[in-house]
């Protein structure tokens, strides 16, 4: 029976024993839909780093560097955070050093705290995770990034539909009331997530700053099949 837990925040990371489970990093809007980006774009890996000072010195050993801070490229650096900076052959062989305002720091705290594996969650690539998940058959713990250590509710989304997926796929436990919420949540929202999302303070951030097309991209469903995870310390395909 598979367990599966979601954690809303950063913040509550700690009150989570992570260990020896399949952990799903998700800031849907939009670290890791562009990692899933990049990596199925044929990007060799993204290594994701807390700290810009972290990614400027891999800038220095060749890797493309990209920094984001409150929705906005830190200037200096190869590319921002969008997904469309990842396509048309950018990032094709090469290996990317990437720091954002939350999802590249909960990426770092999954791995630290000994998770089995630690996937970058996208709706882009939805269906072949699940998929993966089912197979590998390890508890799952959905941790969200949210926004500055508060819950958000792109990220909740998202965990409630890949919770629903996959029991509705595999035979699961579902004893924690933050992932019973997050179905709910999706059940509520599932009918169109744009309009549902409009309300929600990192939308009305990311369109403040023009990102409006990178949100339509982000909330498509399994638009590709690539599965993207920490192999070796950097995200690759798995
Ligand atoms: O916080 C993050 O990791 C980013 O995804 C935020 S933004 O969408 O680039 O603003």
């Amino acid at each position: 029976m598979m367990n599966i837990e979601v954690v809303l925040s950063p913040a509550l990371l700690h009150l989570s024993d992570i260990s020896s489970k399949n952990v799903v990093v998700i800031d849907i809007l939009r670290a890791t839909s562009t990692i899933c980006t990049a990596i199925h774009e044929g990007a060799e890996a993204v290594k994701a780093v807390k700290d810009v000072e972290q990614a400027k010195a891999l800038g220095v050993q060749g890797y493309i560097t990209a920094a984001e801070r409150n929705g906005q490229k830190i200037d200096g650096f190869d590319m921002g955070n969008s997904p469309f900076e990842c396509m048309n052959g950018a990032v094709l062989g090469k290996k990317i050093a990437l720091t954002t305002t939350n999802g590249t720091k909960c990426i770092e705290a999954a791995a630290n705290a000994g998770a089995a594996n630690v996937l970058s969650g996208s709706f882009l690539n939805l269906d072949a995770t699940v998929d993966w998940l089912v197979k590998d058959g390890r508890d799952v713990v959905l941790f969200c990034a949210g926004w500055k250590d508060s819950f958000n509710l792109e990220d909740t989304l998202f965990a409630g539909s890949m919770a629903s997926m996959l029991s509705d796929k595999t035979a699961c436990l579902i004893d924690c009331d933050a992932a019973l919420m997050s179905i709910d949540l999706y059940n509520l929202a599932k009918g169109n997530l744009m309009d549902y999302l409009k309300k929600s303070s990192h939308y009305k951030r990311l369109s403040h700053l023009h990102h409006d097309e990178d949100m339509v991209y982000c909330l498509q469903g399994s638009i590709f099949q690539t599965v993207v995870g920490v192999v070796d310390t950097e995200m690759k395909k798995m």
